[in-house]
This record gives C-alpha cells, sequence and structure tokens, in this order.
C-alpha cells in the first residue's frame, strides 16, 4: 500500500530552518574533526553553484558521463530492452536522462527527490520532450525504502543513478544506499550507475578546485548558509577552500580549513577554530573496476556491463538485482 509507507522531506520550523540542519551543524562542529554533511550543500544557491561547476573546464565527470551515455545508446538499447519504468535517484539532469530516455524507449519515468521544486521543474521538461511518456514525480528521500507509484507496479524497473553520487557516501552508506534501491526496484530489476574513476590526484585536485573558484564558492556557501539560516557568526574571509586526495579511502575530500584562530557562535553555541583547523564538508570517493563492483555485490547488485568514456576518466555500470545464493 502506497500510503503506508513515510516518506521523510525536509521540514522547517516556524522560523523557516531546518531542526536537522540545525542538529546535523551542532552535532558535527563539536566533533574533534569538524565537519558538516555534504546534503546542505544544496539550497538554492549551492545547487546553481554546483550547475556552474559541472560547466568548468576543470570538472570532467559531467562530460565523460554524457559522453558515455551519447556513444553506448545502441548497447544500453540492447541490454535494458524496452518497455521498463526508469526510476531516477535525484530529480534528473536536463542532459543525461533525456539521452537514457531517447535510447531505450521505457514504459514510464519515475524521479525521485527530497526538492519538490526541483522534481516538478524537471518532470515537466522531461514530459516536454517526450510526449506521450507517463512521468510520476515522487518526492520522497531515497535513502530510506520508497513506495513507487501503483502505475509501475508490475512494470519492470531500471534504477538510474548517474553522476556518481553513489561516491559521496562512506561505504557503510553506500550500501545501504543500494540495498534500499534494491528493495524499492524490485525482482527483476536493473540499476545504471555512475561512478567516477581513480586517477592521477592533480587532475582531482583541480576538478574539485577550479581555477575560477566556484567549487570554493559552493564549499563556503555552507558556511554562509550556516550564518544566515542559524545565527552563525562564523567570519568567512577567515576560511578557505580545500581540496585533497585522500589515497588510503580512495577519495577527494572538501575542507574549509582556518586562515587564523577565532571563536564563532552557532544558534546561540560557542565554536572555536584554529589556524589550520578544518572543518570537513565533502567526500567524493573514486573508484577502480573491483572496487566499484565489490560495492554494487555489497548493495546486492551483480554487475552485467561497464563502460568508460574515451579518456577512461569515468565508468557508468549496468547491474542486475542479485538473487541471494547461500553457497558459491
Ligand atoms: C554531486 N557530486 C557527485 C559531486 C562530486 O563530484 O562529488 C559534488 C561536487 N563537489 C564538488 N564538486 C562537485
Amino acid at each position: 500500500m502506497a500510503a503506508a509507507k513515510a516518506l521523510t522531506l525536509v521540514e522547517v520550523d516556524r522560523d523557516g530552518v531546518s531542526p536537522a540542519f540545525r542538529a546535523d551543524v551542532l552535532k558535527g562542529l563539536s566533533e574533534p574533526q569538524k565537519a558538516v554533511p555534504a546534503r546542505w550543500f544544496y539550497d538554492e544557491a549551492g545547487s546553481r553553484l554546483f550547475e556552474d561547476i559541472t560547466q568548468r573546464p576543470e570538472y570532467y565527470p559531467t562530460r565523460a558521463e554524457t559522453e558515455i551515455l551519447t556513444d553506448r545508446c545502441a548497447e544500453f538499447r540492447e541490454l535494458i530492452g524496452p518497455g521498463r519504468a526508469v526510476v531516477e535517484f535525484g530529480s534528473g539532469s536536463s542532459v543525461k536522462t533525456p539521452l537514457l530516455l531517447g535510447c531505450i524507449d521505457p514504459a514510464a519515468y519515475v524521479p525521485l527527490d527530497i526538492s519538490g521544486d526541483f522534481l516538478r521543474a524537471s518532470a515537466e521538461s522531461l514530459a516536454d520532450k517526450f510526449p506521450g511518456l507517463p512521468v510520476h514525480p515522487v518526492e520522497a528521500d531515497f535513502m530510506r525504502d520508497v513506495a513507487l507509484p501503483e502505475a509501475v507496479a508490475n512494470l519492470p524497473k531500471l534504477g538510474f543513478f548517474p553522476g556518481s553520487t553513489i561516491g559521496n557516501m562512506v561505504a557503510r552508506t553506500a550500501v545501504d544506499l543500494l540495498r534500499t534501491m534494491r528493495a524499492t526496484l524490485g525482482e527483476g530489476s536493473q540499476l545504471l550507475i555512475g561512478m567516477d574513476l581513480i586517477k592521477d590526484p592533480g587532475v582531482l585536485e583541480a576538478a574539485y578546485d577550479d581555477a575560477a573558484g566556484v567549487t570554493a564558492a559552493f564549499n563556503l556557501n555552507l558556511a554562509r548558509r550556516i550564518n544566515t539560516e542559524l545565527g552563525g557568526t562564523i567570519p568567512l574571509e577567515s576560511l578557505r577552500h580545500v581540496a585533497r586526495w585522500n589515497d588510503d579511502f580512495a577519495r577527494i575530500e572538501m575542507h574549509l580549513e582556518a586562515t587564523r584562530g577565532f571563536a564563532f557562535e552557532v544558534a546561540g553555541r560557542r565554536f572555536e577554530m584554529a589556524a589550520g583547523e578544518t572543518i570537513h564538508t565533502e567526500n567524493s570517493h573514486k573508484f577502480s573496476r573491483r572496487s566499484s563492483f565489490t560495492l554494487l555485490l555489497a548493495g546486492g547488485w551483480t554487475p552485467r556491463c561497464r563502460w568508460l568514456d574515451t579518456r577512461e576518466r569515468f565508468s557508468l555500470i549496468l547491474a542486475d538485482a542479485t538473487v541471494p545464493r547461500s553457497a558459491p
């Protein structure tokens, strides 16, 4: 029953502040390594800055993934086939989603997103591009089990999770999400997922610290948001954007580093930063063929086909929902 499953949306209290944002920030700033979850980057300004990041010459993932979607259309059509309900985790990119839908002749499109505004805008533009394709937007937190619309209950599903967003999660959260996706999509489903590749740290660090300073502005926007929404007094001019490769965990980390020592308040609580101390704001994990396959298998998905762009920077993987087996 669709109505039986609760959807978790970002709630706001009477001052228009999300209690979850306040709780995450206060908890994260109290840890020995200060940290704020990356999901709070995406207010309106942050979402606009992210769109701008994808246009930067140093930020290759969007172009590389788009190239794969363009070049491998015939293979997607053959391996995925027509008649599936495409369930996109996130509200859909105006470029990538039409490329996929145009290839595979789906029976329906179901974008899932926590932000109703983005969802409605992208669902409308999709419906214009594909007249006749049933579009069923669902406002939901896809990190939790989601009830799909009754209209697609009997259709085979293809989950679509582009952009290497899975890389923004630590392994335990990524596995939980993959398992939740499998439960949402059901038996016989497939998943097409983008996973960025391990490469020269110099290339990676440049992709997350572009010369025009857009990624720096994106990172600093989080501190600005803390100030405006949570009554913060962080001196923004004393923070600098840092993007560094962590080889042990195969990830780019973004931090906000204090250029001098200072004290500040957030929601009436006092915090301090020493010069050189950082607030950890994002992980972007990168994968090898094996590590991507291991993650998918742990999440209940069997990799079936893997495509790279011509410069071998990014991978798109098609996986099948695994039927659990008790023996090798
Ligand atoms: C959304 N996500 C996949 C982006 C990434 O590459 O990890 C977010 C981002 N952060 C800085 N640049 C892009």
